[in-house]
């Protein structure tokens, strides 16, 4: 225990607070959106969560009387890991331009200043942004208070994350998130999983995939990494001591495809799931694919099997980076199975063509109706531990997914019905000029973004800046004209407002819904919740209305229940009754009962238009950089510079490299290298001082991290449907550095 617990300096109790993660009564982890098991392991945490929330809870605070003897310039200077170890905020502050300091200021007069400036801002100048941690009860009150204020800009992390899914996957499925549950797992035969890395970042996924494969489920990885999370089984049980328990093989195929290559790489796999059906039925046998099922639930089957037809495996093998033996094999996996899984990560997501990935994966599982029954169906995997309840309450930015009728009907306004801003378009409008406000509901957002410099330059020219935080990042050190930061509590703090002790919720990747309550004492007697914050930001910015009851709201949580439910009356009713259910509330999924909420009204089959998810192809001298977390990360927030399960320490500036490129290119183990952006416009991307590291990824492809690699991704570069980042399969040179 006491290795992580003094490395983040987290208060005393802070072993009794990680024994109520993810149980029902406690809070739930901040870190992913993993599944909270109905019969929860003494220890239903892993290595990261119990990180996330020590990190939480540290002892050391980032104070008003610290602030004021820092600039803001001197401060931004500072890596994120420096402004990290300053600890919690304590106390709300305003920026000082003439002094260029962050000062104590009360809330009230906080409030009262952003309210006045909202009021002087066009509303559709502004955006509104959240990360998404905060649970359903301050997100609702969130998305409404943007819509009574006169915008949709409610973009989240999700449109750098899971957006492709949202979009992606509901095109073709009707439904924007995964349709298994925890169970399915128990009972699948096979798992295709693709651009996923759980051993960094889900690792209580571990668990249930160790058991499936001791039933003899048979997993088949896609990755260009070799992640050894997925190579072999490391026990999350003891996460403090970091045993690893005898190690258990997990991938029964690990296929190191390139970036961007499943499409192809899945063509490959049906063209085999194909010959495998033609030769059971010319054996008088049932064959593998399931016709009825495709004859009654599906659309565009014979379009695409025009397409898988008509692909050589040249091109196949050329634009996956793999053999067409290695392809035929996991094909007859697939053929072997009776119950398949498709899991996936930012892999599938983060590409050009990323919503056609997905569509391929959805694809082959609906070639034997592998989705819509027992142990089968498909997995994204969330980031955030609530980012995507928070979609489903109503923080979107599209007009279609906003419960406009129940607005009108509840609280008797007129919603807006233009669309609002994905993040890309966000920091299209900062560009431009015409982003005047922003209200940062959590996130460190200028740091996660693509084409740092150029975003950098212009988000200071904003009239308004406010972000609701729990520490200090390089965000909040570019402050716009007026700029404040709110302190918040974390997840497992106590939240007491006039009606007691208060209970989030949130929704977990399984579309389980759970109550968090915290039990610590808060970091500093002047915090106040997110709910809070929202309502009192909201008070202060619109006209008093007989149904805008804010103050009611933030004194008893289970009155803003009780508006989900009513917004949502068929998969939130009796949320407060159900809340702490064991293993949370399932609030259902069309899709998981066959029930295709598409165009068609059908599951789509997807004709792909390119063999490679990469918008920018191979040319001689380009990589493609795939941009990654290590363990010792959450995002922006950089616990250390380790990566354990890579095997990498020391630096986080590296390039992964494989040997056969680095021969190719005269370099060796340890050289210092640039790398330059390759998109083909004239804006100059560089990422300087990265030093080579030898690594099993395909020739071609380059590995590294983010946040540091993003000047290298540019705006423009991300998916076409959903306008995600596309992170991965970066087009890049490298360039050697003088010694
Ligand atoms: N410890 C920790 N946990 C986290 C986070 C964290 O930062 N730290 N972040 C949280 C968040 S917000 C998110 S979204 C999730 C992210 O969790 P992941 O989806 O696992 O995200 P990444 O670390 O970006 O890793 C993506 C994986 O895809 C692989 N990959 C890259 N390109 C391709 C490709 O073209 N095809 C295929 N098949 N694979 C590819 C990479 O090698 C890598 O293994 O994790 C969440 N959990
Ligand atoms: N190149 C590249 N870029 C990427 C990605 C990638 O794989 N490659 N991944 C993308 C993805 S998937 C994501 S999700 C984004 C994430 O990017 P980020 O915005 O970095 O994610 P967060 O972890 O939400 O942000 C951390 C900040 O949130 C604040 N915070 C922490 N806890 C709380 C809380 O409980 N409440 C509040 N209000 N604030 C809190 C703290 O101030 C902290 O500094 O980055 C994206 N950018
Ligand atoms: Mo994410």
């Amino acid at each position: 225990m006491t290795r992580i617990q003094i490395k983040e300096r987290a208060g005393p109790g802070a072993l009794d607070t990680l024994f109520h993660q993810n149980k029902p009564k406690g809070h739930m982890c901040t870190s992913c959106a993993w599944a909270k098991p109905p019969n929860p392991h003494l220890f239903e945490f892993c290595e990261n969560g119990a990180k996330a929330t020590l990190w939480d809870l540290t002892s050391e605070r980032c104070t008003p009387e610290y602030l004021a003897r820092h600039t803001v310039t001197e401060l931004a200077a500072r890596s994120d890991y420096d402004l990290e170890m300053r600890g919690r905020l304590t106390e709300p502050l305003r920026y000082d331009a003439e002094s260029d300091r962050y000062l104590r200021v009360g809330w009230a007069e906080a409030f009262r200043e952003i309210g006045e400036k909202l009021r002087e801002l066009e509303p559709k100048s502004v955006t509104f942004y959240a990360s998404g941690k905060a649970a359903l009860e301050p997100s609702y009150l969130y998305a409404l208070f943007a819509r009574i204020y006169g915008h949709q800009n409610l973009p989240d992390s999700s449109n750098m994350c899971h957006e492709t899914t949202s979009v992606g996957l509901k095109k073709v499925t009707g439904s924007p998130v995964g349709t298994c549950t925890l169970e399915d797992l128990e009972h699948c035969d096979a798992i295709f999983y693709l651009g996923q890395n759980p051993g960094t970042n889900s690792p209580r996924l571990l668990r249930p995939l160790q058991q499936a494969v001791e039933r003899g489920c048979k997993i088949v990885v896609f990755n260009p990494l070799r992640e050894k999370g997925l190579l072999e089984f490391t026990d999350p049980q003891n996460p403090m001591q970091m045993t690893v328990s005898p190690a258990t093989k997990l991938a029964h195929q690990y296929l190191q495809v390139k970036p961007g290559g499943d499409i192809a790489a899945l063509m490959g796999v049906m063209k085999r799931v194909l010959e495998r059906d033609a030769a059971s039925r010319d054996a008088g046998g049932p064959g593998v694919l399931d016709r009825t099922f495709i004859d009654q639930h599906t659309a565009g089957f014979d379009e695409f099997l025009a397409r898988l037809d008509s692909a050589g495996w040249d091109e196949i093998e050329s634009n996956s980076g793999l053999a067409r033996s290695e392809l035929e094999a996991a094909g007859d996996v697939y053929a072997d199975a009776e119950r398949v899984i498709g899991i996936y990560g930012m892999g599938l997501t983060q590409h050009v063509h990323g919503s056609q990935s997905i569509g391929m994966l959805v694809n082959l599982l609906l070639l034997s109706g592998n989705i819509g029954r027992k142990g089968a169906g498909c997995s994204p995997i969330r980031g955030h531990s609530n980012v995507q309840g928070q979609r489903t309450v109503g923080i979107t930015e599209k007009t279609s997914l906003a419960p406009n009728d129940k607005y009108r009907e509840l609280f008797d306004f007129d919603p807006p019905t233009e669309d609002g801003h994905t993040t890309v378009e966000f920091l299209e409008a900062i560009l431009a000029g015409t982003a005047r406000g922003f209200i940062g509901l959590g996130g460190n957002l200028a740091k996660a973004v693509p084409d740092h410099e150029r975003v950098h330059a212009a988000w200071r020219d904003m009239e308004l800046t406010v972000h609701v935080a729990t520490k200090l990042n390089k965000t909040h050190l570019m402050p716009g004209k007026s700029s404040f930061i709110l302190p918040c509590l974390v997840r497992a703090e106590d939240d007491v407002q006039k009606t007691g002790r208060q209970t989030v919720t949130m929704e977990d990747s399984f579309s389980h819904i759970y109550g968090s309550i915290g039990k610590r004492s808060p970091a500093s007697p002047y915090l106040k919740s997110e709910t809070a914050i929202v309502c009192e930001l909201a008070k202060a910015t619109l006209p008093g209305h007989p149904k805008w009851l804010w103050d009611d709201w933030m004194g008893d949580y289970g009155l803003i229940r009780d508006l989900i439910a009513m917004t949502y009356p068929e998969e939130f009713h009796d949320m407060n009754d159900r809340m702490h259910q064991p293993g949370g509330f399932y609030r259902g999924n069309g899709a998981h009962e066959r029930i295709w909420k598409t165009e068609s009204g059908k599951a789509e089959f997807t004709t792909p238009t390119v063999m490679n998810a990469c918008g920018i192809g191979d040319a001689a001298g380009r990589y493609h950089l795939v941009t990654v977390r290590s363990n010792d990360q959450f995002n922006t927030t950089i616990y250390g510079h380790s990566d354990r399960l890579r095997g990498i320490s020391g630096s986080r500036m590296i390039v992964m490299m494989s040997t056969a490129d680095m021969k190719r290119d005269g370099l060796r183990e340890g050289d210092t290298v640039s790398l330059l952006g390759d998109a083909g416009d004239d804006i100059v991307r560089k990422v300087e001082g990265l030093r080579i590291v030898p690594y099993e990824l395909p020739d071609g492809c380059l590995g590294g991290y983010f946040p540091e690699l993003n000047p290298l991704v540019p705006l423009w570069y991300h998916d076409k449907l959903s306008k995600t980042p596309a992170s991965k399969g970066v087009p890049v040179r490298i360039v050697k550095e003088a010694v």
